[in-house]
């Protein structure tokens, strides 16, 4: 066999399913061919010749993060709410006198694809000096046809400029505009529901999601956008049961949904319909950190049925203004109890499934894209550890060095 790429000397945590939790393979090594994984095995078995070979003198090697759950692209800044909520005001009152989302979609309403781009591409920085190498980004800042397509287009911008993958994400169904205020049905008809056919027409988005809140979106509604996404094959996610229960969690699964994401109030109901889906739970612990909550999603039930969870930045102006995806692997340990291995298996392989990319990444395993990230740690808890401290060495996309 012949390889372009070979890293020796190299700890693996290949993060598949097994007994450690890690995959752990120790002196190993890892050959790569045409961006892919083309050989795992100990680094005295290797089965050929490479055109270049890394030493990585005992570093650690991951997947490549996966950060499934993100608002990287808006425009302008809500840090004068952030002293609102810290004055006593909540968040839900903020947004009832037209702050919250409906500020970042007056100002985003004004960018274009390029600058929003840019800003967007500051933020994705600090998670890929994390080692990230997948960001999934929605839209849902825009609300009219016009700037949701903007949003989605400067999604795409985002990984031609970042050589990052991205996965686009339709979520019109954010808030209801000031425009069809108290029209929230005729917003799903005029709006919602032409954008999820032209997004599968024109390949713009990814999947679909909605809000679905007391806040946002009625279930009934969240309904009919599913229905309207199923039909054009797109795949569904939902922002479900995050400030109450809604059987938000529920919905989604039903629809086979990727992930049901916030979840703090989801019932054992929704677990069970999660389960048996195999829906992801996502988890959004700088959301919950940022609002103060205290009520904790149902991670032993999800646990004990086997729910895949994932955990996510939910990085957004507003409620979790996040831009460390290590950092919230560290608040899901703590916050929500989530072992070590747990909270790395919601940074890859399950994180990787809430976007339907489980062949693609999520993984070290032959076949899979070679998207590594290679740490200077002695121990992989340590990357979980530490806040701040980013001990990445380094990042392969596609087989290529960053
Ligand atoms: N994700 C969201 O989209 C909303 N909450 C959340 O966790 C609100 C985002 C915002 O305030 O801009
Ligand atoms: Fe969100």
């Amino acid at each position: 066999m012949h390889f372009d790429r070979l890293l020796t000397e190299a700890r693996l945590a290949t993060l598949v399913a097994g007994d450690d939790g890690y995959g752990v393979i120790e002196k190993a090594a890892l050959g790569i061919k045409d961006g892919r994984i083309a050989w795992i095995g100990p680094m005295d078995q290797v089965p050929g010749e490479a055109d270049q070979v890394d030493r990585l003198a005992s570093r650690w090697v991951t997947p490549a993060l996966i950060d499934c759950h993100t608002h990287l692209v808006f425009a302008g800044d809500r840090s004068d709410e952030f002293e609102r909520r810290l004055g006593g005001e909540s968040y839900e009152s903020i947004s009832r006198s037209g702050g919250g989302i409906a500020r970042t979609v007056a100002e985003t309403r004004q960018a274009g694809a390029a600058e929003l781009a840019g800003s967007a591409l500051s933020r994705l920085d600090a998670l890929a000096q994390e080692g990230v190498g997948t960001v999934e980004i929605k839209s849902g800042y825009g609300l009219t046809l016009e700037s949701e397509r903007t949003m989605l287009r400067a999604a795409r911008g985002v990984q031609r400029a970042s050589g990052m993958r991205v996965s686009a994400t339709l979520l019109a169904a954010h808030a209801v505009p000031p425009e069809y205020k108290g029209e929230s049905g005729r917003y799903i008809d005029e709006i919602c529901i032409p954008l999820i056919r032209e997004a599968a027409r024109d390949g713009l988005a990814d999947a679909v999601d909605a809000y679905c809140e007391g806040i946002g979106f009625s279930p009934e509604e969240t309904r009919r956008l599913f229905i309207a996404a199923k039909a054009v094959g797109l795949p569904v996610k939902l922002h479900a049961d995050q400030l109450s229960d809604t059987g938000g969690a529920k919905l989604v699964a039903e629809f086979g949904g990727l992930s049901a994401d916030h979840i703090e109030y989801t019932n054992a109901d929704g677990v069970a319909a999660m389960a048996k889906a195999g829906t992801v739970g996502v988890l959004l612990p700088g959301a919950f950190y940022a609002l103060g909550e205290t009520r904790l999603p149902p991670v032993a039930a999800m646990r004990a049925a086997g729910v895949p969870m994932a955990v996510a930045t939910d990085a957004n102006p507003g409620t979790s203004p996040l831009v460390s995806l290590l950092t919230a692997a560290n608040m899901a340990c703590i916050l929500f109890g989530l072992t070590l291995p747990e909270a790395f298996a919601g940074m890859t392989r399950h994180a990787a499934r809430a976007l339907g990319l489980q062949d693609e990444i999520g993984t070290l395993e032959v076949g899979k894209a070679a998207d590594i990230a290679i740490w200077d740690v002695e121990r992989p808890a340590e990357i979980i550890q530490w806040i701040g401290r980013r001990p990445l060495h380094g990042r392969i996309l596609a087989g290529e060095w960053q």
